[in-house]
């Protein structure tokens, strides 16, 4: 009867610490099997009742049941150890022939991109790419453009003033100007570059953004010409038919003046946030040199005419990449960035 309660005592005992996953677990199996409040124990503690004979066989018994057990557990133990050291060594393994990332390429920002495509396509067209100052003076921004003194547009709410009297340039049409001192007639120049308005910040209108002024000086330059370029422009940049509106516009220093607009590519036209829900995005105005700006700069307007253009070169990039708030591309997320 002992002999079999032992047997199966023992064979359930292997089972369990064989079927031991953790160290925790073995344990347990152990101290169940061959603890001292185990049923090992207790039969060794009953053997003072039998005759010599009798405990002399169950003892025999007893010692193979807890060497064997003794030995799983220990087969078990070491198992164990083996399978947590390999988990540990294949988790920090490390890979030495993987290349390395080396440093992250930066790319170039949307709106210096466009800048230079259109760089190079106006030199393609025999302009010259022309650099003014941010810090302009009170003469180049506005006098020498035919703005009047009492013009809103000098008003503090637009213009930020210096001390000192000169200005952060509110257009680029001060190169314009520039342009007509240094190179004189005939003339074709671009300048693309920053410009800044004290006003108040949405999706389409930021405080500081870029413009690119164009301008040509020569003899019988007419509408005609200044439609061709803006056309020319525009398949350029899009590489597609967009559609345009051509509306009267006030400058002083053109005359006539024009608001070339362009269908919002962002919303296509029913309305949105970037157009103000009119469906149109105000981009390309334009005009024939007012013949006072020429004087001005000291060629004869009876010799020599031209044409000018300022186009709000943020609200392009904005269009041809269709972000729909301005105040992303100055944000310097570069996440946002990261897509272009
Ligand atoms: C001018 O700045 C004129 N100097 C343009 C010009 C040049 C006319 C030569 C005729 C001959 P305007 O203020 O409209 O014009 O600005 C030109 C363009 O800049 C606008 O069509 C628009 O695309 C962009 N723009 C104006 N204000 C903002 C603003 N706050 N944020 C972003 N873009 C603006």
């Amino acid at each position: 009867m002992i002999e079999q309660s032992i047997r199966e005592l023992e064979s359930r005992s292997l089972a369990r610490i064989a079927a031991a996953q953790t160290a925790e677990e073995l344990e347990a199996a152990r101290v169940e099997a061959l603890g001292r409040k185990g049923p090992l124990t207790q039969f060794s503690k009953e053997m003072g009742k039998l005759t010599p004979e009798e405990r002399k066989q169950l003892g025999m018994l007893l010692n193979g049941a807890k060497e064997r057990l003794e030995n799983a557990h220990e087969t078990r133990k070491t198992e164990l150890e083996d399978a947590a050291l390999r988990a540990r060594l294949d988790g920090e393994w490390l890979d030495l022939t993987i290349p390395a990332a080396g440093p992250r390429r930066g790319h170039l920002h949307p709106i210096t991109r466009i800048q230079r495509e259109l760089e190079e396509l106006f030199t393609s067209l025999g302009f010259a790419v022309l650099d003014g100052p941010e810090v302009e003076t009170e003469y180049h921004n506005f006098d020498a453009l035919n703005i009047p003194p009492d013009h809103p547009a000098r008003d503090m709410q637009d213009t930020f003033w210096l001390d000192g009297g000169n200005l952060l340039r509110t257009h680029t049409s001060p190169v314009q100007v520039r342009g007509m001192e240094r190179l004189g007639p005939p003339l074709r120049m671009i300048a693309p570059g920053r410009v800044f308005r004290n006003e108040s910040v949405d999706a389409s209108h930021e405080h500081t953004f870029y413009q690119l002024e164009g301008m040509m000086v020569d003899r019988n330059v007419s509408i005609a010409h200044l439609l061709y370029f803006m056309k020319t422009l525009l398949s350029s940049i899009f590489g597609r038919e967009v559609t345009v509106r051509l509306r009267p516009g006030y400058f002083p220093f053109v005359e006539p003046g024009f608001e070339l607009d362009i269908q919002c590519l962002i919303c296509g036209g029913p309305g949105c946030a970037v157009c103000k829900q009119s469906g149109w995005v105000e981009l390309l105005p334009c005009g024939l040199v007012n013949p006072n700006v020429l004087r001005m700069s000291g060629i004869d307007p009876e010799e020599w005419g031209g044409f000018a253009f300022g186009l709000g070169l943020t609200r392009l990039a904005m269009m041809r990449y269709g972000i729909d708030d301005i105040r992303q591309l100055q944000g310097g997320d570069l996440r946002f960035l990261g897509q272009f």
